[in-house]
């Protein structure tokens, strides 16, 4: 655990010395990929700037805007949205990126040159709590291009599946701000120390307790749950020979939800919605929440499911599709798509 610079036995591992690091596991690098990294640290400590303020006026309140998902934009989701935009579109590592804040893909401009990577983001996730100081973070996914390089790029490739991310990652701004993310060879935490402005190595190859402590879900949407996810929850709780001693801890907020079970043990689940016209397949967006959270779910030896099959293994049809989530360890994930399996064939 990162105590401080001041601590002569700690060795000092900034992520941009660790992700040159990990290059050496990739022998075709180039350094576009670490370089990509790198930028996206950087808009995470210029977003950190502001969500450390946010509750002052200039950034509090509505931007009078809605976004593509039809939600208020908060003022803090258009910077961050417009940070990651700027540091990224010039810089001839992508092809295109594609935001939560936006409903069409955003091809690099002709007049910059155009790279082979993609990046799929979410600004600024669970932004709705902003208001009342509750952790929120980025979200990230990072696919290679698949049409050839020359040509503007397309949908196609955006919609990839999560077996083929190159990079995944997330940003949480909470009571410190971190970044945590994979190339496909472990999960890596870093925590940004304020003072010298730098992300340090906090928490290397995180690994998912094999003994889960939490399970996070909405409870207030029960009754709208299908039979299989009703009676995981009740497994869950310890009845009819469920698991015992299990706590439940829902912020609302994915990525600290996320975080809290990655480090400590559990499942957060955000199921299909048969109430609600607008969530038959819950809330969450595959190709940059669920996905690159699978992604790092799975590097740390836990699972990512939508209740069917694994998150990694669906193949994208729209941009911002939406699919359920069964996200931890992983022995609880596969429990909870046996009991889908028995009860919602
Ligand atoms: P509910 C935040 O708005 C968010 O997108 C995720 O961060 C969070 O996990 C989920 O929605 C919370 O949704 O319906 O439980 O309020």
């Amino acid at each position: 655990m990162y105590t401080g610079i001041d601590q002569d036995h700690v060795k000092v591992m900034t992520i941009e010395r660790h992700i040159l690091e990990q290059e050496r596991f990739h022998p075709e690098a180039t350094g576009v990929l670490t370089s990509l990294l790198y930028d996206l640290a950087l808009a995470g400590k210029i977003i950190a700037s502001k969500t450390t303020r946010a509750g002052l006026a200039e950034i509090l309140g509505r931007a009078e805007e809605v976004n593509v998902q039809g939600e208020q934009v908060m003022k803090l989701d258009k910077f961050a949205d417009r940070t990651i935009y700027r540091l990224n579109d010039h810089t001839g590592r992508l092809a295109a990126m594609a935001s939560e804040e936006h409903a069409d893909v955003l091809v690099i401009p002709d007049r910059y040159p155009s790279g082979k990577y993609v990046l799929l983001y979410d600004p600024l996730d669970g932004s709705s709590n902003i208001d009342c100081n509750v952790p929120i973070g980025t979200i990230f996914s990072i696919f290679r291009r698949k049409s050839p390089g020359g040509e503007p790029a397309s949908l196609e490739d955006c919609l990839q599946p999560g077996r083929d991310l190159v990079a995944a990652g997330y940003i949480l701004y909470g009571t410190s701000t971190m970044m945590v993310y994979t190339t496909g060879q472990g999960v890596h935490g870093f925590t940004l120390d304020p003072s010298v402005g730098e992300f340090l190595l906090s928490h290397p190859n995180i690994r998912i307790p094999e003994k889960p402590k939490y399970f996070s879900v909405n409870l207030g949407y029960q009754i709208y749950w299908s039979k299989g996810v009703q009676c995981f929850t009740d497994y869950l709780q310890g009845k009819d020979d469920g698991i015992q001693g299990l706590s439940l801890r829902y912020i609302g907020s994915l990525v600290a939800d996320f975080h809290r079970n990655l480090l400590s043990g559990g499942i957060f689940y955000y199921p299909a919605d048969t109430r609600d016209p607008k969530k038959p397949h819950g809330k969450l967006r595959l190709l940059y929440e669920c996905a690159p959270l699978s992604f790092i779910a799975e590097q740390a030896g836990g699972k990512g499911s939508d209740g069917r099959q694994n998150i990694l293994d669906i193949q994208p049809e729209s941009l911002h599709q939406r699919c359920p989530l069964f996200i931890g360890n992983k022995d609880l994930v596969e429990k909870a798509e046996e009991m889908i399996q028995r009860y919602d064939p």
